[in-house]
């Protein structure tokens, strides 16, 4: 079947006419401009018109049933005929709550976009999309008002998903940085929604102040193992502590639950100068962790936004995220990948209470850590002060993120390749889709870049024709011309060593190769930190020279170990990646290749979130499957179905722990437990 397009988006401007009447310092900050401010971004980046327009509609009396109590609805009705007083009243039976005239209207419509976005997505009819939506809702409750929402939009939408649509596994990831007890609520015994949570908790000081907020809760009855909490303990979180938190814990538990549809509550109070959060995150995160969660459920990502008090940050956040949506390339995570030490503590912990119910945690064998950090690490970074380019007069970390954002925002927006993907053929053959590399180097020049890279000299002209059409592409993939390429070689050991020497001579400064099956790179590559490879075999190879820049797994061919792959991808692969930030990647891939086209296809999708998408596969020209495979995916946003399943009699998995062990303290991201 065809794979749907399309990104939604829904928005009306209706439900900027909610807002608070007097003076409450405590929900001053959720304000009409959050909603225009987002909107105006989207248009002056021109996303507005990339996307298809949903019609947002009021969800009925009976869905908002689905979650909240006939007399909690009732009071909410009720707050249409109020006066000012009696709104001020009716508010404060709640926890941080306010309401308007128009607050009954537009929690409707909040819920029905949700919906709406949900029917859109689940029909097949569209791809992903986003709901930008005020009242917020992941706080509220079956007959509660509570921390800015009133009718909880994303809870709703997972019971009628489950209602309407008959799904059987939805999993909420709700990035905003306060706890969506509201959700956690409402799900905690239902193990058909996973629910996970990350937030700032500081030990119970901070709002909401609930011990179920805590890591150990982990939901009740036929739902326990289902409720994912990650409490933060300290501020200043940042990039490299949300993807370790992703790479160690939501992605290997999203993976075995295998949902069929995915809805974000999408705070960006979590981000860069929030004054709620005080966390670190920089806009481009939220691509990344929107690219993740894109190669789940066929892609079915539904993105709803909660949170979010600081205008510039909130709306970039939301632009990149909806970019990532529609498929650009997702930029380069700013900063040093280095997780602090608080944050592995509440990663470690999570793993440690989960272990017991989900299969990719099985080989961890971790305790909860019984006496956390009280100071933060020489590892522990804060992104803004690290930077060293704001001047100290600006006290005001607000007006410091400002600063901040209005500089690297014009990093982040970088002009997309016209062109996708092109093909290096030696022959005539074709590439389903694939446009054809038609241009070539001189063939001196090919010699030369052969005897520069240390190979022996090739005479075979197949050989010459792929390397100098491949050197041809590299070019135009540094200048932007090009994003992805993919050389169908008849030598592919040769090919690629060439190609990555090249790399190296024309201006990239960190290749990362990974290369799978029968290849050999050579053995001179320098431990100079400009090139890092990592080869995957069937059976170890003991010759290799193991160094930080060097590194060698074993996967055996074996059937069972095929689906726990997607466990080396997660765990080790892309922490390893990630630590190293490539600015381009060589898959090459030899015969006798031990991974499936499943497993390679997982790996090239999630690889495109690094080096810009600058992905250079070279693949053995008698691997077909996995060529066609390939070029599937990456010439489209193309989520295959991926099984996972970890054997206790995982060979592999017990190795990448022992790498992972090895490679901890100078790949940081590896590290997903204190000591
Ligand atoms: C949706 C959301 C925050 C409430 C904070 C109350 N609510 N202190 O971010
Ligand atoms: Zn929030």
């Amino acid at each position: 079947s065809a794979m749907a397009s399309g990104t939604a988006l829904l928005y009306d401007e209706e439900m900027t006419s909610h807002k608070l009447l007097w003076d409450d310092p405590a929900c001053a900050i959720e304000v009409p401009e959050r909603l225009l401010s987002c909107y105006k971004r989207l248009k002056c980046y021109g996303l507005l018109e990339r996307c298809v327009s949903v019609p947002v509609r009021e969800a009925t009396e009976d869905e908002i049933l689905l979650i909240h109590s006939k007399e909690y609805l009732e009071v909410v009705q009720s707050t249409q005929f109020m006066n000012e007083e009696e709104l001020r009243k009716t508010s404060q039976n709640y926890d941080c709550a306010f309401f308007h005239p128009n607050s009954y209207h537009c929690a409707k419509l909040a819920v029905g976009a949700t919906l709406q976005l949900v029917d859109s997505v689940v029909s097949g009819r569209l791809r992903n999309g986003m709901a930008l939506v005020r009242p917020p809702g992941h706080h509220s409750q079956r007959s509660e008002s509570n921390g800015f929402c009133v009718f909880n939009n994303v809870a709703v939408a997972a019971e009628y998903a489950k209602k309407k649509h008959n799904l059987q596994r939805i999993l909420i990831v709700d990035w905003d940085i306060h706890h969506g007890q509201g959700i956690q609520f409402a799900f905690e015994e239902d193990p058909s929604v996973l629910y996970f949570s990350w937030h700032r908790y500081e030990h119970q000081e901070f709002w909401p102040n609930l011990k179920e907020s805590n890591f150990d809760t982990v939901g009740k009855g036929e739902g326990t193992g289902f409720n994912v909490n990650i409490p933060w303990n300290k501020t200043g979180m940042g990039n490299a502590d949300y993807v370790a938190a992703f790479f160690h814990v939501l992605l290997p538990m999203a993976f075995e639950f295998n949902p069929e549809l995915i809805l974000v509550s999408s705070g960006y109070d979590s981000g860069i100068g929030d004054p709620e959060g005080r966390m670190h995150a920089t806009p481009d995160c939220f691509s990344h962790l929107t690219h993740f969660l894109m190669q789940l459920a066929e892609g079915k990502l539904c993105v709803v936004l909660e949170g979010g008090y600081h205008l510039r940050s909130l709306s970039e956040s939301v632009c990149m995220t909806l970019k990532t949506l529609l498929g650009d390339p997702v930029p380069q995570l700013y900063g040093e990948m280095i997780p602090c030490l608080s944050a592995i503590e509440s990663i470690q912990n999570a793993i440690a209470v989960h272990a017991p119910y989900w299969k990719c945690f099985m080989h961890d064998k971790v305790s909860i850590v019984q006496d956390p950090s009280t100071k933060r690490e020489s590892g522990d970074v804060h992104l803004v002060s690290q930077s060293g380019s704001f001047p100290e007069v600006c006290a005001d970390e607000a007006k410091k993120a400002d600063m901040f954002l209005q500089h690297h925002m014009v990093e982040l927006l970088l002009p997309v390749p016209p062109l996708r993907t092109a093909a290096a053929l030696a022959s005539h053959s074709l590439l389903c889709g694939v446009q054809v590399e038609a241009s070539t180097v001189a063939l001196e020049e090919v010699e030369t870049a052969i005897s520069n890279s240390g190979m022996m000299l090739v005479k075979e002209e197949a050989i010459l024709l792929c390397v100098g059409k491949m050197l041809s592409l590299l070019t135009k993939i540094l200048k932007k011309q090009v994003r992805n390429g993919i050389a169908l070689s008849p030598a592919a050991s040769v090919s690629s060593s060439v190609a990555i020497k090249q790399s190296i001579a024309i201006g990239f400064q960190k290749v990362l190769c990974i290369a799978i099956g029968d290849v050999d790179i050579g053995k001179d590559f320098s431990d100079d930190g400009k090139t890092v490879l990592l080869k995957i075999c069937g059976k170890q190879n003991s010759e290799m020279a193991k160094s930080k820049y060097c590194i060698s797994l074993c996967w055996s061919e074996d059937p069972h170990e095929k689906d726990s792959f997607v466990f080396g991808v997660l765990r080790f692969v892309l922490p390893l990646a990630y630590s190293y930030q490539p600015d381009i990647i060589f898959i090459t891939i030899g015969a006798k290749c031990s991974i499936d086209v499943k497993g390679i296809s997982l790996l090239a999708c999630f690889l495109q979130g690094l080096a810009e998408g600058r992905i250079f596969a070279v693949i053995q020209d008698t691997e077909v499957k996995i060529a066609e495979a390939m070029a599937e995916v990456l010439t489209d946003i193309r989520t295959p179905y991926f099984g996972s399943d970890i054997s206790s009699a995982s060979e592999a998995v017990l190795a990448i722990k022992r790498e992972r062990d090895r490679l901890q303290n100078q790949w940081k991201l590896l590290r997903s437990s204190v000591n």
